[in-house]
């Protein structure tokens, strides 16, 4: 029998299952249940000493997500108390799914070596592979070095389960592009890349995902193609975001504004001329633009191994962005480190409050920050350092501060690293007076505060891109 009866027989999709209850899988899961071509969902999740606290929260109807995820908590009652959707730690009930997602971080280990760590990843579908039955569905929503669907997920389903894919079960990459704040809007409103190792896993793999789309429609490819349009759409969000770094490097050794020369590069419209130009800032975080190049690079070098023409000696150009955008940081240090100079401090016994923990604006989200590799420079060269995050409750080792007053009193630096919309008001002269300080000094890592409303309240301030600012009269 092939696949496409195999799956005839088995009949439309009704129980699915998610493994990885994060930012990904919850809103996925919970759309899959709120839909009626759905009969029920079951959440996947490890009862671990670090994650198994979800499994009761979420049955509960509660989402352990902390940053500000419109919609998301409501729905999840919602499909809770309609015994849609429940959360387990039972990986046996795999068996009785007709489709299975893998919603699982795939973090690098060694980005110099192109080591991605994907033991998470591996344990998930090991356990998928285990309890899969004859006409299933498995489909990666992880982001993946391009090739692993068809290579590593495929032998080791197979080895577990001793079935065949594209003849016993069906396979599929279809990668999550989904960013915090706004989770459910993405996964409706966003085009879905789905493909499937074969032509029948691809068609059953739309099957799934069509029902959750509202204005987002499915778009077809193989398997290795839909890898290589994940890792590449991060991979050139990243390149922008480089690019517009660089200049404003250049912009503040010029002694300009960035902002100024980024409007008039943006007035030139019109047919053809299509300018992406992003927004410099104090670093690029995340779970997804950090590493993403690194799975294309690995990609290239796997399946594409003594194949590619590429100029000799010559970095690639992508990893070069990230060199630059992982440089950032280190930029806040130089420009805290001049400003502390010209407010007559040295870092050493200097105090110092950071701003903003998350990667990403209104969000809980601390992955990769950029802020503490500043945090790490400004400790070593003598500085105590205050963290203040109105969303982050915890990070290991560090104290995070709610209390925006609590971190900025006695402090002769506030450093922005977030663009929080708490920061966006901040009051130069109540900052000033909590300081103690005559000359306190603001950097503004996201471009958020007015440096002239600073500057006359006798901060010497620092922008990124700021280069008319950065070395201003200061006020007496
Ligand atoms: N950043 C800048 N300047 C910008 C935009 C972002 O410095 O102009 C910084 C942010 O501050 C942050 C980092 O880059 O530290 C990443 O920000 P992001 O807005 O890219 O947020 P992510 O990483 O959560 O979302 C990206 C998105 N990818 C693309 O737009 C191509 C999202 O659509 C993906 O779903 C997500 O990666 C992912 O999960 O892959």
């Amino acid at each position: 029998m092939t696949l496409a009866e195999l799956i005839r027989n088995r009949g439309p999709i009704k129980k699915i299952g998610v493994l990885g209850m994060g930012y990904v899988g919850i809103p996925a899961a919970v759309l899959f249940a709120d839909s009626s071509a759905f009969d029920f969902v079951y959440g996947f999740q490890r009862d671990s000493s670090s994650s198994g606290y979800k499994i009761a929260m979420l049955n509960r109807g509660e989402s352990p997500l902390k940053g500000e995820e419109p919609g998301l908590e409501d729905l999840l009652k919602k499909v809770v108390a309609a015994k849609k959707f429940a959360c387990t730690s039972d990986f046996t009930k795999i068996t009785e799914m007709d489709a299975v997602t893998l919603s699982i971080q795939t973090p690098f280990l060694n980005k110099e070596d192109l080591l991605p760590d994907f033991s998470a990843l591996l344990e998930g579908i090991t356990q998928v592979g285990r309890y899969l039955s004859s006409g299933m569905l498995v489909v990666l929503e992880s982001t993946i070095t391009p090739g692993t669907t068809n290579t590593v997920a495929k032998e080791l389903l197979e080895k577990e389960s001793g079935l065949t894919a594209g003849v016993d079960f069906a396979l599929a990459h279809a990668p999550e592009r989904v960013m915090t704040g706004r989770l459910l809007r993405n996964i409706r409103e966003h085009d879905r890349i789905v493909g499937g190792i074969d032509p029948v896993s691809t068609i059953r793999a739309a099957e799934l995902y069509s029902p959750v789309l509202t204005l987002g429609k499915v778009i077809p490819m193989s398997s290795t193609a839909a890898e290589v349009t994940k890792t590449t759409e991060n991979t050139f969000r990243d390149l922008q975001i480089a690019a517009i770094n660089e200049l404003a490097l250049y912009c503040e050794a010029m002694g300009i504004n960035v902002y100024d020369v980024r409007n008039g590069i943006d007035s030139l419209k019109g047919e053809g001329i299509t300018r992406a130009l992003l927004w410099p800032g104090a670093g690029v975080g995340g779970h997804c633009l950090t590493k993403d190049t690194y799975h294309l690079e690995r990609g290239v070098q796997i399946l594409g191994k003594n194949l590619l023409d590429y100029p000799v000696n010559e970095p690639s150009l992508y990893v070069l962005a990230r060199r630059i955008n992982d440089f950032m940081p280190t930029h806040m240090f130089h420009l805290t480190l001049d400003a502390l100079n010209r407010a007559g401090r040295s870092p050493r016994g200097a105090k110092v409050a950071i701003l903003g923990w998350a990667f990403l604006a209104n969000s809980d989200d601390t992955r990769n920050t950029p802020a503490e590799p500043y945090r790490d420079d400004l400790i070593q060269a003598g500085a105590t350092v205050n963290v203040h995050d109105p969303y982050v409750n915890e990070y290991s080792g560090i104290p995070i501060m709610q209390n925006l007053e609590v971190a900025v009193k006695g402090v002769d630096a506030i450093v922005i690293f977030t663009g929080h919309h708490q920061y966006k008001n901040l009051d130069p002269e109540h900052i000033r007076i909590l300081s103690g300080k005559t000359h306190p000094v603001i950097i503004d890592g996201r471009n958020i505060i007015d440096p002239d409303l600073f500057i006359r309240h006798g901060f010497v301030y620092k922008g990124i891109g700021r280069g008319d600012k950065n070395s201003h009269i200061i006020s007496k």
